[in-house]
């Protein structure tokens, strides 16, 4: 599929309504590893069900705390890349000429907003915020290592990771606000990520069912490649750059 279908081109320039839908992919050129990938993801060391669940968690909290610890630790070090910073240009000029814009991530690591990203939906929380599993209480927990594992709140109860497991609901309102955006937009973006978590990945259904024209980037297909109009098989960090030169110069 080519980068310089004047179709799609056009698009970037003239779409009043853009949402963006990415995964960890979009963050793998920071340095952040991706969940499914057969080498390097996380889940090809770990057995999701001994991690990102609530009942992993407290079957056992200090092992699951000191991974989601040393994740916190090891994306503190993470810098936005070229994908990132291209989609904080795109947003301020579909702003900039009236439209509307926004990234609905399954990203927890913030690195959209670092990059310069205003409007960013968290459907998957943030590992930057870590949650009283007892009175609720929240804080920002970015700095050093923790010194105990699990992290305790000053109420004693155990602090958790502000991410969401397999099993939880989304953050209130989160996915309701993405499919409504998603459901009027005329252009979908679906960049790095597998889509096979959902609700999440039937944002690209919703896009499709309600017309919008949608690109997916990604170096391997995922199920949605066939369906989608545009499938570029590239890293977001290249792709996404050599698109807004193409459209913007
Ligand atoms: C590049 C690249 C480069 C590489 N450039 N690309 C059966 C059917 C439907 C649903 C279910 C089902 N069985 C169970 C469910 C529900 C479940 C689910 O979807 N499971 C499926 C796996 C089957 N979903 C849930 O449980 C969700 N909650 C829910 O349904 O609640 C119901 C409820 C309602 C009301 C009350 C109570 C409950 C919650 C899902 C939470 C997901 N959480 C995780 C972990 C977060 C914490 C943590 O970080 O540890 O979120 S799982 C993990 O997967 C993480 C990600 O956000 C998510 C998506 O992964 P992503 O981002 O797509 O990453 P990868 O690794 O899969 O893909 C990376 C891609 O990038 C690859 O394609 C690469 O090729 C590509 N790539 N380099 C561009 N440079
Ligand atoms: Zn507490």
């Amino acid at each position: 599929m080519s980068i310089d279908d004047p179709i799609l081109i056009d698009l970037f320039r003239s779409a009043a309504r853009v949402v963006v839908f990415t995964g960890a992919g979009v963050s793998a050129e920071s340095g952040v590893p991706t969940f499914r990938n057969a080498l390097t993801g996380h889940w090809a060391k770990f057995d999701p069900a001994e991690l990102a669940t609530t009942e992993a968690y407290e079957r056992n909290p200090e092992m699951v705390s000191r991974w989601y610890d040393g994740r916190r630790c090891e994306i503190g070090e993470c810098r936005p890349n070229a994908g990132h910073l291209a989609l904080a240009e795109f947003e301020r000029r579909v702003v900039g000429r009236g439209g509307r814009f926004m990234i609905a991530t399954q990203n927890i690591d913030r690195l959209h907003q670092a990059g310069g990203s205003k409007s960013v939906i968290e459907l998957h929380g943030t590992l930057w915020v870590w949650r009283c599993m007892d009175c609720g209480e929240e804080g920002e927990e970015r700095g050093p290592a923790f010194v105990e594992y699990p992290p305790r709140c000053a109420c004693g109860g155990m602090r958790r990771p502000g991410v969401v497991w397999f099993g939880e609901a989304l953050p209130e309102g989160a996915i309701e606000l993405a499919e409504e955006l998603v459901g009027a937009c005329d252009l979908l973006l679906s960049l790095g990520t597998s889509s096979v978590v959902y609700p999440a990945a039937g944002l690209i259904d919703a896009a499709l069912q309600g017309g919008a024209q949608v690109l997916e980037v990604n170096p391997e297909a995922t199920a949605y490649s066939g369906r989608v109009h545009w499938s570029i098989r590239g890293k977001s960090g290249e792709v996404l750059p050599e698109l807004m030169g193409a459209a913007f110069g």
